[in-house]
């Protein structure tokens, strides 16, 4: 019953409810999934959820020659954002993000998601 799944999901999503509110990946820069040119500095992640952001972390995997990350900082005067710093050189190739998350309510969550620099 897919269609019931989402609308139970919709409901948790809507419901004032704190405690049933975990800090999920809202969006990305660069987005989930795109194609980028020319390599980013940083990347950014919006979350659903104030951070405990001391506790998240945030790894980016590339390809060889890949300069490396810095670890994951929060953005100044935004707790729901969590920003990376990645080190030159950013050869072409896929990306991948990890991320763990600690939200404010004490609950972690954890994903991951993929960009690409366009040679
Ligand atoms: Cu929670």
């Amino acid at each position: 019953m897919r269609l019931s799944g989402l609308a139970v999901l919709l409901t948790l999503a809507l419901a004032p409810a704190p405690a049933l509110a975990h800090a999920f990946l809202d969006h990305a820069e660069p987005r989930v999934g795109s194609q980028v040119k020319p390599p980013p500095r940083t990347v950014q992640l919006w979350f659903t959820q104030g951070l405990a952001a001391a506790f998240c972390q945030v790894t980016v995997a590339g390809p060889p020659g890949f300069g490396g990350a810095g670890p994951a900082r929060p953005a100044p005067g935004d707790n729901r954002r969590l920003i990376v710093d990645l080190r030159p050189p950013l050869p072409a190739g896929v990306y991948r993000v990890r991320w763990r998350a600690l939200s404010a309510d004490t609950h972690v969550t954890e994903g991951e998601f993929a960009f690409t620099v366009r040679p």
